[in-house]
């Protein structure tokens, strides 16, 4: 049976190319800084993203609670959106192992925060509140539908932290989906952020790996609370030479990912009992509800299923599917026709 897997994007393998770097790579302890091809990943990953440095870590979980620990200290206050992956999806890592107080405010549903809400939330200089040290960013927005938050958007909360004293980090898990869905280069995304961590291991196809990017002393800080949560890692070069591929030969092919998530979208909202505005979807990640009061979203998820066509139940209603890699144009038909056949029954 045919299986069109879009559970997430974080299925992918890595490709053929990448497999021919990993057992060619040259490797050194990097812990010691002497992993060349971590190394060299390090210094292409800022490059591209108009940084001084980067620190390749395990995951984007990691990428973000590392910049986190080196921007804030124990009861300092950072500013997110309550849909935020950092919010939501990383066990509160922030207020668990480093004492942070999350202040969230309602994310917009293109993914953005309320400039005056950002405003009003800082905290004033007074001896009974948290201190304000960091907003935090997501783009794209898992939890909103995949959006790209704009390049005039990510400037306006850069001046205002500015003004404010404040510090901006940015989850670009997806953060090439972004310049690929927006036709603008990841750094001019993040010129005006402070740190941002962007994951191989999503759309890019990595098999591990994310990246985070920053001023040269941020880094230093990080590469410090990498090593005290146990991400300092040795011949890591076996895993950053699929890091260098995924940068290099990965990125510009986003485009089909959204192109069929697009066609994916279109189809879906064809369909009886299915709830979707194909116009919001931007990137590779597409948000549809079950509107049939006798079929939730994990019976529907199963029905096509046993189609092997894999997507997520999220809630009694909602269901996301991402496209990736490993999904093709005929797969997409593919799955359209299972779930018309799951939904038709
Ligand atoms: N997201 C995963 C799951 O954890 C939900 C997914 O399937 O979408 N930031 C964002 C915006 C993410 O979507 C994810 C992973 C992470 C951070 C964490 O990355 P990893 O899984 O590498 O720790």
């Amino acid at each position: 049976m045919r299986s069109v897997d879009m559970r997430s994007d974080t299925i992918t393998r890595p490709t053929p190319a990448m497999r021919r770097a990993m057992a060619e790579a040259e490797v050194g302890d990097d812990v010691f800084g002497e992993d060349p091809t971590v190394n060299r990943l390090e210094e292409m990953a800022a490059e591209r993203l108009g940084k001084e440095a980067a620190l390749f870590v395990a995951s984007g979980t990691m990428g973000n609670l590392v910049s986190l620990l080196a921007h804030c200290g124990r009861g300092d206050e950072v500013i997110l959106g309550d849909q935020a992956h950092t919010f939501l999806y990383e066990q509160g890592g922030m207020a668990a192992l480093g004492g942070i107080h999350p202040h969230t405010l309602p994310n917009q549903p293109d993914g953005t925060l309320d400039l005056q809400q950002i405003e009003a939330a800082i905290r004033p200089d007074n001896v009974h509140d948290p201190r304000t040290r960091l907003i935090a960013l997501e783009n794209t927005h898992n939890r909103c539908w995949g959006s790209p938050l704009s390049v005039a958007y990510m400037r306006e909360v850069g001046a205002l932290a500015r003004r404010r004293g404040l510090k901006v980090h940015v989850d670009g898990a997806r953060l090439f989906n972004a310049a690929i869905a927006l036709g603008v280069e990841a750094r001019e995304l993040v010129a005006d952020a402070d740190s941002v961590t962007f994951c191989l291991s999503k759309g890019l196809a990595a098999p591990v790996g994310s990246v985070i990017c920053g001023r040269r002393d941020f880094i230093a800080e990080a590469r410090r609370a990498r090593k005290v949560v146990g991400g300092g890692m040795r011949q890591a070069g076996v895993l950053a030479a699929a890091g260098i591929v995924a940068l290099t030969q990965m990125v510009e092919r986003l485009a089909e990912d959204h192109a069929h998530a697009r066609r994916l979208a279109e189809g879906l909202a064809e369909l009886p009992g299915v709830c979707i505005d194909p116009a919001r979807v931007r990137t590779n990640i597409v948000y549809f509800e079950v509107t049939r009061p006798e079929l939730t979203a994990a019976e529907l998820v199963e029905r096509v299923g046993a189609e092997g066509v894999r997507v997520l139940p999220l809630g009694s209603r909602l269901v996301r599917a991402v496209l990736n890699y490993h999904v093709s144009a005929d797969d997409v038909e593919y799955a359209l026709a299972a779930f018309g056949k799951a939904l038709r029954r």
